[in-house]
C-alpha cells in the first residue's frame, strides 16, 4: 500500500448494536484516512440504522443493506464488489465485535507496502500473535482447524481461518468472485487458497485477538462442518493433482 492509496474497511454485521459503535470510533482514530463499509444483513437490533446515522454526517462511512441473514462470505463478496466498483486500492476485512483491534490495522497495511505482497493476514498463530479471553474450546478448535488446514492443503499460512485481512484490489480482481460460495471460516480459507493457487503471496502479521465483550457469536456447528468438508475436499483435490503431475512426469 503506497501513500495516497484509498483504503476501504469492510465490516459485516448481524446484531452488533453494542459492539459496532466502539469499533467505529476506534477505527476512525486508528486509520483516519480509511473509508468504512458496513454490510448489514437487516439486523433485527437496528445495527444497520445506527450505521446509517453515522453515514449522514461522516463521508467516510457507507452502509450496504441486505435483506436477512445471508452469511459472512456473501457479505464480504458484496463488500469487495462495492469496493472494486468504486476504485479503492486496498480492501480490509474486519469483524465488528472488537476481536480485530483497529489499532493493529496500520501494521497490516504497512505489510502491504511491499509490492511483492498480495494479501496480509492478521494472525493469532504466529510468534507474537495472541488471543485474549477466548474460551479454551474456541482456541482448541481454531488451532486444530488451522493445523489441519495447513497439513491437508499443504499451505504455509498459520491462521488461514483468521478474518482480519488486507488485500490489494488487484488481488481481488484476479479472483472470480462469482464462484466463491463458502460462508463461515471456510470463506477465509477459500480466499487464502485461491490467492495462493493463482500465484499470489500472503504474509502473516501477528495480532492480538480479543474475545467480544458485547453481543453474541454467530458461529455454529454448520460453519465448522462446512470448513471441515471443504478443506478436506480441496486438500484431496490438490494432492491428487500433485500425484497426477508426478505420475505424468515419470511417464514423460
Ligand atoms: N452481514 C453479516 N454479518 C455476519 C453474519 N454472520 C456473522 N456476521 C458478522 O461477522 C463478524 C464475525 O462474526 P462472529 O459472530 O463474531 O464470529 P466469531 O468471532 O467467530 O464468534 C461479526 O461482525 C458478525 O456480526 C451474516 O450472516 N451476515
Ligand atoms: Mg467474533
Amino acid at each position: 500500500m503506497s501513500r495516497g492509496s484509498r483504503v476501504l474497511v469492510v465490516t459485516p454485521t448481524y446484531d452488533e448494536r453494542d459492539s459496532l459503535p466502539v469499533t467505529y470510533e476506534r477505527l476512525r482514530k486508528a486509520v483516519p484516512d480509511a473509508d468504512f463499509l458496513v454490510v448489514d444483513d437487516g439486523s433485527p437490533d437496528g445495527t444497520g440504522e445506527i450505521a446509517d446515522g453515522w453515514a449522514e454526517t461522516d463521508d467516510a462511512v457507507h452502509v450496504l443493506h441486505r435483506s436477512g441473514k445471508q452469511g459472512l462470505g456473501t457479505a464480504y463478496i458484496a463488500g469487495f464488489r462495492w469496493a472494486l466498483e468504486r476504485g479503492y486500492d486496498v480492501v480490509v476485512e474486519m469483524d465488528a465485535d472488537g476481536s480485530h483491534r483497529p489499532e493493529d490495522l496500520p501494521r497490516l497495511l504497512a505489510a502491504l507496502e511491499d509490492p511483492a505482497v498480495d494479501g496480509v493476514v492478521g494472525s493469532r498463530w504466529v510468534p507474537g500473535g495472541r488471543v485474549v479471553n477466548w474460551p479454551v474450546h474456541r482456541e482448541v478448535l481454531s488451532r486444530g482447524a488451522n493445523t489441519y488446514t495447513r497439513l491437508a492443503m499443504g499451505i504455509g499460512v498459520h491462521d488461514a481461518t483468521g478474518g482480519f485481512r488486507a488485500y490489494r484490489a488487484a488481488t481481488l480482481k484476479a479472483i472470480d468472485l462469482d464462484t466463491v460460495s463458502s460462508q463461515g471460516y471456510c470463506f477465509q480459507v477459500d480466499m487464502t487458497w485461491r490467492i495462493l493457487r493463482s500465484g499470489g503471496r500472503i504474509v502473516e502479521v501477528p495480532i492480538t485477538f480479543v474475545e467480544r465483550e458485547a453481543g453474541t457469536s454467530k458461529m455454529s456447528g454448520n460453519i465448522v462442518g462446512e470448513a471441515l468438508v471443504n478443506v478436506t475436499r480441496w486438500g484431496a483435490e490438490h494432492r491428487l493433482e500433485q500425484l497426477r503431475a508426478l505420475v505424468g512426469g515419470r511417464r514423460a
